[in-house]
């Protein structure tokens, strides 16, 4: 017998949330491949077909080994007729004719490329697409009216498709949480989203800020705002109050997956070099103190409270280093504005929690977001309890089920605890 055979008989449970699933994974030709499928099934908004792929690359990914024969994946679950015939493809010709043939489509690509500008989902990029608009130029010749978040979208484009640097999360945490403490002193800003995964980069940097006295964290955005804004660290934002309370259906019956939290999609101006200092005002870096709340030690250590950024405080305005750096000023000195600049934008998402539903919030958003759908799948499926990132609700009892961990959370709906680590389906 080959080695590795035995991955048939070792039984993978089938929903995502009870997994492991590491950043870093065995299988990266499979899922890569099942990725483009997904994705395309996305953007044609076939959602169903989309999560089929999801889960069958995700269950790929909890694997402990590399799978080299489809006689391993018997007895599998999660993989359903369409992802084992792309599976066989790639593992006997190495690519699939399907994949291939997507990747290559005028349509995927375009499709691609116009959801790529902030501000552009999938159905204003098919309407596009379908007058011939491909690409990001097409649009800017075409003269159509564009809103705020799209103008923003198209002038930053190539910046905002560069990916966001862990070291470029940490400097927009300093700031993100310079401007909470000027607010709201005593407040928590947690990273989440990929980052707090343990990914290196991101499309955006995701922050949840809460206040241990609840309450005081009403109406904290609009100040937030106010002042970055001020200090010239904003291009774009657009703010939603929290509508939990007024919202009718209750965390019982989410009318979706959406939350209801006061939140904040934003453009952030990031200094990229020492020379940016200028608009680096307040405090100033001898008197700030790092405390970004961390909540998982193992990931972020960095950036911990107690660790060594205490006595060795990061520099305030970023250095970026290395292949990233070229990357950046490459894309910067090719930017329509003005010529070769010192700071690049990025996508920010702010989050505001009352402290009662921080766990359920930071088990939320931290993800994936094939993760987040399976503990909910489970939830209801299994436990008949409606999980989202307010709440957690028992069905039969009748009643919200309170925590204040995602270690409770994840004892609640009787599943083994999966730090964000392996959270990464
Ligand atoms: N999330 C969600 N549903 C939403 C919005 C967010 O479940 N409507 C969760 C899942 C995501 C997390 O919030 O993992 C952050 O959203 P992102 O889109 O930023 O996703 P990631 O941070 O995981 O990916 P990236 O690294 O590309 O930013
Ligand atoms: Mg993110």
């Amino acid at each position: 017998e080959k080695p590795g055979l035995e991955l048939a008989v070792v039984s993978v449970p089938s929903y995502a949330c009870q997994r492991h699933t590491p950043l870093l994974h065995h299988n990266t030709i499979l899922t890569d491949a099942l990725s483009i499928l997904a994705e395309n099934a996305e953007l044609s908004e076939n959602e169903g077909r989309g999560v089929a792929f999801r889960r069958a690359a995700a269950l790929l990914k909890s694997l402990p080994q590399e799978v080299r024969g489809a006689e391993q994946l018997r007895g599998l679950p999660c993989l359903g007729e369409h992802s084992l015939r792309v599976i066989k493809e790639v593992l006997e010709d190495g690519v699939s004719h399907e994949v291939e043939t997507t990747m290559h489509s005028e349509q995927f690509k375009a499709m691609k490329a116009l959801t790529g500008i902030f501000g552009v989902g999938a159905k204003t990029a098919d309407r596009w697409f379908r007058e011939g608009i491909h690409n990001p130029s097409n649009l800017q010749r075409s003269g159509h009216t564009l809103n705020r978040a799209q103008r923003i979208g198209l002038k930053y484009y190539d910046e905002l498709n560069l990916p966001v640097t862990k070291p470029e999360a940490v400097a927009i945490g300093q700031i993100v949480e310079r401007a909470v403490h000027a607010v709201l002193p005593g407040a928590e800003i947690t990273l989440i989203g990929g980052f707090r995964r343990g990914k290196q980069t991101g499309h955006d940097v995701d922050f949840l800020i809460t206040h241990p006295d609840e309450g005081r964290e009403e109406g904290l955005m609009p100040k937030v705002v106010s002042w970055l804004e001020a200090q010239g660290f904003l291009l774009y934002q657009k703010t939603t109050g929290n509508s939990y309370l007024e919202s009718k259906e209750g965390p019982a019956r989410p009318a979706s997956n959406m939350d209801r939290f006061e939140r904040c999609f934003s453009i952030f101006r990031l200094s990229t070099d020492n020379e940016g200092r200028e608009i680096q005002t307040g405090d100033g870096p001898q008197t700030y103190s790092p405390t970004l709340t961390n909540t998982d030690p193992h990931t972020h250590s960095d950036t911990h409270p107690h660790s060594k950024t205490d006595s060795h405080p990061l520099p305030q305005t970023l250095v970026v280093v290395g292949d990233h750096a070229q990357k950046v000023s490459r894309v910067l000195g090719h930017s329509q504005c003005s010529g070769p600049r010192s700071w690049r934008a990025v996508r920010v998402d702010l989050v505001v929690s009352p402290y009662s539903q921080f766990a359920f919030a930071l088990l939320g958003w931290t993800g994936s977001k094939l993760f987040e759908r399976e503990l909910r799948r489970w939830a209801v499926h299994e436990k008949a309890m409606t999980l989202s990132s307010h709440a957690l609700y028992d069905r039969k009892r009748m009643q919200y089920l309170r925590a204040s961990s995602e270690e409770e959370i994840f004892a609640h709906l009787g599943l083994e605890y999966i730090p964000p680590c392996d959270r990464n389906a």
